[in-house]
């Protein structure tokens, strides 16, 4: 009896000192990348994950902001790596960024694949983005949710374009992925590879001619003042944000927490996209309207112009297809074609 007393207060104590084990190993901190600040939806989406998940956890996970991917020295290409390595604790990247070290991220990348916001829908809330989450899992990443940074028109200082010949040797500064160089290269334009923080220089002394960012990103970074007079709204493709935790430090928490901070990302990616949307469509044009009222001119191509885009790129599709994976490209344009 006695024997057994004392095995029941070794195993509560044990208990006990595991308890408090495990609420020491929880950091003061954890750091939270993104490349846009709360100027932007981007950045307000991760100060509202980290409110959520404040509140969800009863305070005891508390995340700190460091926009301007200012952790890899604003490189964004690197973010993904810096998660993997611990450098970096939590993150809501866009699948641009990533997609160097993820080749199958690519695929929101491949022109003129995604038409429209439910075609962005198909993708992420179906069968292709739970294959994705699978493919990050393997990176030895946790993925928790989708936010969205958007479709992404083209703008520049030049002219207006509704045409690939109106791009012709126009130089482009594009994001992370070579892909961009070649869609922009097989549109006859010169494309440019440089960070986000290097581009809004390279615009304002005219190193480069034009960008391709969503509408909500051009007029809170108020491109119309570096130069960008004329943009135009081709919806060639759009990039989701995915919000995810480093592998050791999700297992550093308790599996109730765990499940906070997951709830609160969903809740952050779904209010995320909510925003991301507003402003850019026919039934509510305010940020096009904004963005005209700033000076610049807005070309909607029609149809026919279009085609000439898609056309100029269906190359730089096919080949990028093989690299993202044939079968995965041929379920996203199914789930696309049934939205
Ligand atoms: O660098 C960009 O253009 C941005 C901010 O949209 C991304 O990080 C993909």
């Amino acid at each position: 009896m006695i024997r057994r007393m004392f095995l029941a207060a070794c195993t509560a104590s044990l208990l006990v000192a595991g308890g408090t084990a495990a609420a020491q190993s929880y950091r003061a901190e954890y750091r939270l990348s993104t490349v846009l600040g709360p100027a932007f939806a981007w950045g307000q989406a991760g100060e509202r994950w980290a409110e959520l998940v404040k509140e969800k956890t009863q305070g005891r996970i508390h995340i700190k902001l460091y926009p301007g991917t200012s952790l890899v020295g604003g490189d964004q290409t690197r973010e993904f790596t810096a998660i993997r390595q611990g450098v970096i604790d939590l993150a809501i990247g866009s699948t641009i960024n990533w997609s160097p070290q993820v080749r199958e991220l690519n695929l929101f990348s491949l022109p003129f694949l995604i038409p429209d916001a439910k075609g962005t829908d198909a993708l992420t809330q179906g069968e292709v983005g739970k294959d994705l989450f699978k493919v990050i899992e393997r990176h030895e990443v946790v993925p928790l949710a989708w936010g969205e940074n958007g479709s992404r028109e083209l703008s520049n200082s030049k002219r207006p374009i509704r045409t690939p010949a109106d791009m012709k040797g126009m130089k482009f500064r594009v994001v992370g992925s070579p892909l961009f160089l070649d869609t922009f290269s097989a549109l006859g334009a010169n494309p440019t590879q440089m960070s986000w923080a290097d581009a809004q220089p390279a615009l304002a002394s005219g190193a480069v001619d034009g960008q391709e960012n969503p509408l909500a990103v051009f007029n809170a970074a108020k491109l119309h003042n570096v130069g960008q007079k004329h943009l135009t709204l081709w919806h060639y493709m759009s990039d989701p944000l995915i919000f995810v935790v480093n592998k050791d430090v999700w297992a550093s928490w308790s599996p109730a927490d765990r499940e906070a901070v997951r709830q609160a990302a969903i809740q952050a990616g779904r209010e995320n996209v909510e925003k991301a949307r507003k402003g850019i469509t026919a039934a509510d044009p305010s940020i096009i309207k904004q963005i005209e009222a700033n000076g610049v001119a807005v070309v909607a191509p029609t149809a026919a112009e279009r085609a000439a885009f898609v056309a100029a790129t269906r190359p730089v599709f096919e080949k990028w297809t093989k690299t993202i994976g044939t079968e995965l490209v041929k379920k996203a344009e199914a789930a696309i074609g049934k939205r």
